[in-house]
């Protein structure tokens, strides 16, 4: 034991399907034993996590009988009581079957919307069955190749019926949950709709229950958009959006690789979760911290779980790095440069006092050009702070 190893009050989770991950890929099948829903509740739990999430059909396989789906939650919801397990998000599996070929919410056969609905709306009852306050849409199937096949704006139309429609559903059942939509650019179709989380946060805004709808970032996709994941998830948090996180690591240019969590871009996953743990003095992200994400196709079970282990002490450890680098004086000083207690009141809030004495300033351009910010010394600190020159 080691103070990098988790704690239940982590609140670190793990899909089924991502320790339960059989290793097959588009160019090969399976390498790995298929693991029983209870059994990765065990392991899970004594590896030292806190929550565990499904689709639906990680659970109930997509024909069971409804007998067969209650005699699996119930033996779901013993495995979770004996091993202290909570289910803190839950989700819908819209993308394996083939009726979803072209979609689910957003299809144009009104029969696949239809069914989606349907789909969904028994997937929310299971969540709630288990507990789950998050509920995550992610719109695997809902994109295109043939991009003429449906003018786009139909399928925002869409989407936005069938969240309308499903969080007056859970409203209705009195479930007390949350809905997190999940972007991601491509992979499985050419172009999915809503391809980053700037676009679901404008979205968001365009829903009736607005109020009860976040995001759910994930690094890979972030990352395969070219994007900066920290800067997605700050942008979430101003909005009071940040309902979830899905954590992994992700090489640019790659397709959705899933990896281990800070196992790639160390740096931003060091700022990240500098970010998402407040070190700077921000606010703290209280949600589940939840690694989607899959051991190596090279693994066998073993691996796996020092894949489970390894996206939670990486972590912490980042966690504890982050807090050494805000702590240290030499940072805060480089920091603390930056600000201008007189000035900046004058900045926001306009009235005519203010921008008469703005307008009266002699800010002398050249002379503020000519400083240097000392941006190199920060950088380097924060790198010999990851490498563990400095702190504990
Ligand atoms: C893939 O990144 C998606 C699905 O695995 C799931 O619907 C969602 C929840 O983490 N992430
Ligand atoms: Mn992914
Ligand atoms: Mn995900």
């Amino acid at each position: 034991m080691d103070r990098y190893d988790p704690t239940r009050k982590d609140r670190f989770s793990f899909g089924l399907w991502t320790v339960g991950n059989p290793g097959r890929d588009p160019f090969g099948g399976p390498v790995r034993d298929t693991l029983a829903p209870t059994y990765i509740v065990k392991k899970l739990s004594e590896c030292g996590a806190w929550g565990v999430n499904l689709h639906d059909n990680d659970l109930v396989p997509f024909d069971a009988t409804a007998k067969q789906r209650d005699k699996l939650v119930r033996e779901f919801k013993k495995a979770l009581a004996d091993h202290g397990m909570v289910v803190p998000m839950a989700t819908t599996n819209l993308f394996s079957h083939p009726v979803f070929k072209d979609g689910a919410f957003s299809a144009n056969d009104p029969k696949v919307r239809a069914f989606a609905l349907q789909k969904s709306m028994a997937a929310i009852d299971l969540g709630a069955e288990l507990g789950a306050k998050t509920y995550v849409f992610w719109g695997g199937r809902e994109g295109s190749e043939a991009d003429a096949c449906r003018d786009p704006r139909a399928a925002i139309a869409r989407t936005r019926d069938a969240l309308d429609y499903l969080c007056a559903y859970a409203e209705d059942q009195g479930y007390g949950m949350r809905f997190a939509l999940e972007a991601k650019p491509n992979e499985p179709r050419g172009d999915i709709y809503f391809p980053t989380t700037g676009h679901m946060l404008h979205f968001i805004s365009t829903l009736q229950h607005e109020y009860m709808v976040g995001v759910n970032p994930e690094v890979a996709h972030e990352t395969m958009a070219g994007l900066s994941m920290t800067h997605s998830v700050a942008q979430a948090m101003e909005a009071g959006k940040l309902f979830h996180i899905d954590l992994n690591g992700q090489k640019i240019g790659r397709y959705d690789q899933d990896l281990r969590f800070g196992s790639e871009d160390t740096k931003q996953a060091f700022l990240l979760v500098r970010l998402l743990e407040g070190t700077a003095g921000g606010q703290k992200y209280t949600g589940p911290l939840h690694f989607d994400a899959h051991a190596y196709r090279t693994e066998d079970e073993a691996g796996v779980w020092e894949f489970a282990k390894g996206c939670m002490r990486t972590y912490k450890i980042l966690a504890a790095r982050a807090a050494s680098f805000d702590a240290d004086p030499a940072v805060r000083a480089l920091i603390a440069e930056q600000r201008d207690a007189k000035l900046e009141p004058l900045l926001a809030g306009y009235d005519r006092k203010k921008s008469a004495a703005l307008r009266k300033l002699d800010l002398q351009p050249d002379r503020i050009a000519a400083r240097g910010l000392g941006y190199e010394r920060l950088d380097q600190l924060l790198i010999e702070h990851l490498l563990g020159v400095h702190g504990g």
